[in-house]
């Protein structure tokens, strides 16, 4: 039975309310990604980087799943074969979509990570700077978040699952960040068939086999459904 391996960004998101990273009014025109996504910018104003995490935690409580999450908990739920959702977002939208195999490599809003020794536990909804860490009492919790210059989550388990892919789909994602950007190329090593949603060419657009264009609510439906119907 086919391997789906499906890496998953910012836009399958979008249609639920939850701003980009990229876009002209996204997150990144509104902070200096340095100040609120690194450990450096962390290091110098902590509160600054804990109230843009608690900001987004609120929002992303305030929003639903769309018609994208479900459509991959359904593939999920009736694709006779193993299905995994690898995750850059940070929201827990698929989790309430009904996926059950999501790996967030990029961390999450629910989590909080001691900067002193490496611990993690469910974040508070609103975090403060010096928290106390809940098991070696350092006051360094931190958002359980992957920021530049840190290694994402779970790597070797992503590499082995992109290497025995059959079917390798990105959604949503602006092919900007690495490792994530390079996935699709490990899964065409693999003998996967690439097929990239968004809503126009990423920039590493030119290596998938297969374009599916416009909003991910729609094409990664109708896909679902074709798939489910064969
Ligand atoms: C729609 C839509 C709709 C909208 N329907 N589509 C070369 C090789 C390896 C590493 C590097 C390298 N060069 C540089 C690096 C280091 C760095 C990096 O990549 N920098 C780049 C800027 C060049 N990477 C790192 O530091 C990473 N760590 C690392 O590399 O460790 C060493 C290592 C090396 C090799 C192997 C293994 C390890 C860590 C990266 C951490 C990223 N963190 C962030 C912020 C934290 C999370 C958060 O706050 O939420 O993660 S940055 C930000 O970008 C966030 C996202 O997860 C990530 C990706 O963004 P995404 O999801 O693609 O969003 P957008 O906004 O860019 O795109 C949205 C897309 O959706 C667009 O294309 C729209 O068109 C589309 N869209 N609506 C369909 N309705």
């Amino acid at each position: 039975m086919h391997k789906i391996v499906i890496l998953t960004g910012a836009g399958i998101s979008a249609e639920s309310g939850l701003e980009t990273f990229r876009a002209e009014d996204g997150l990144w025109a509104q902070h200096r990604v340095e100040d609120v996504a690194t450990p450096e910018g962390f290091v110098r104003d902590p509160k600054l980087v804990v109230d843009f995490y608690n900001a987004r935690r609120a929002q992303a409580a305030t929003v639903e799943p769309n018609a994208a999450h479900r459509a991959l908990a359904r593939l999920e739920a009736e694709h006779k074969g193993e299905v995994i959702v690898i995750t850059q977002n940070v929201d827990d939208l698929h989790e309430r979509g009904g996926s059950r195999a999501v790996m967030h490599m990029h961390g999450s809003l629910k989590g909080a990570l001691c900067a002193a020794c490496d611990h993690r536990w469910p974040a508070a909804m609103v975090m403060a700077p010096g928290d106390p860490c809940p098991s070696c009492a350092a006051p360094a919790a931190r958002p359980d978040i992957v920021w530049f210059g840190e290694m994402p989550y779970d790597m070797d388990a992503l590499f082995d699952h992109l290497a025995s892919a059959d079917i390798f789909g990105a959604i949503g994602t602006s092919g900007n960040v690495y490792p994530a950007a390079g996935f699709v190329a490990e899964a065409r090593r693999a003998g996967a068939h690439t097929l990239e949603f968004n809503l126009e060419r990423s920039s590493v657009g030119s290596q998938f086999a297969e374009h599916r264009t416009g909003p991910a609510s729609q094409t990664v439906t109708t896909w679902v459904d074709e798939l489910l119907s064969r």
